[in-house]
């Protein structure tokens, strides 16, 4: 059966669609564009575990069509924190900040692609909940500045200090798209 608007019409509809170019789809070790291979550490907060968005938060991360690369659970190290929020460390609410990262576990991991630091932080949205807008991570899941959910780097130099921080580089896995998995059926 034919559709209801034809090929024109729907691309008056959708001036900004835009089809990737084929360099996007290259892996990461095939000689692609190194602009595929941005990286950016993201963060469940212990309050992003307790309320089980885990799950909610990876989906988004994927639908968008961005690269798990690295992801463990675990007790954050005062050491870490403490060089992780380094620039804060003047600031009033530097010992609740780390009393809150210290409550429980927290779920670290290092997302791949496209302008991906960028991006992180337009999806979890403003620090404060109460500015963050819905559709946003923090502005759908969370009210309170003080249990906002979640961090993401907020450069690409950020990010590169963050992940090192955070996971050893023996860590860090290159899983290449292989075609022949892409299916969820044997070949
Ligand atoms: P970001 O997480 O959006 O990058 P930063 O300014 O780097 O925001 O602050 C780091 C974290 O410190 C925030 O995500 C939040 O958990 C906490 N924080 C920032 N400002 C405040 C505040 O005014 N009161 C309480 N906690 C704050
Ligand atoms: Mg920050």
């Amino acid at each position: 059966m034919k559709g209801v608007l034809g090929r024109s019409a729907l691309r008056g509809l959708l001036p900004s669609l835009r089809v990737p170019d084929s360099r996007w789809l290259m892996r990461p070790n095939s000689g692609g564009s190194s602009w595929t291979q941005e990286r950016t550490l993201v963060a469940l907060k212990p309050d992003g575990i307790q309320r089980r968005l885990v799950g909610a938060v990876i989906q988004r991360f994927e639908r968008r069509g961005f690269k798990l690369v690295e992801m463990k659970m675990l007790q954050a190290p005062e050491s870490i924190l403490a060089e992780h929020y380094q620039d804060l460390q003047r600031k009033p609410f530097y010992p609740a900040l780390i009393i809150y990262m210290s409550s429980g576990p927290i779920v670290a991991m290092v997302w791949e692609g496209y302008n991906v630091v960028q991006a992180s932080r337009a999806m979890i949205g403003h620090t404060d909940s109460t500015e963050a807008a819905s559709g946003t991570i923090r502005g759908d899941f969370s009210i309170h500045i003080s249990r906002n959910i979640i961090h993401a780097s907020n450069s690409v130099e950020g990010a590169q200090r963050e992940i090192q921080l955070w996971f050893q580089s023996s860590e860090l896995v290159n899983w290449a798209e292989e075609s022949s998995h892409s299916s969820s059926y044997p070949a």
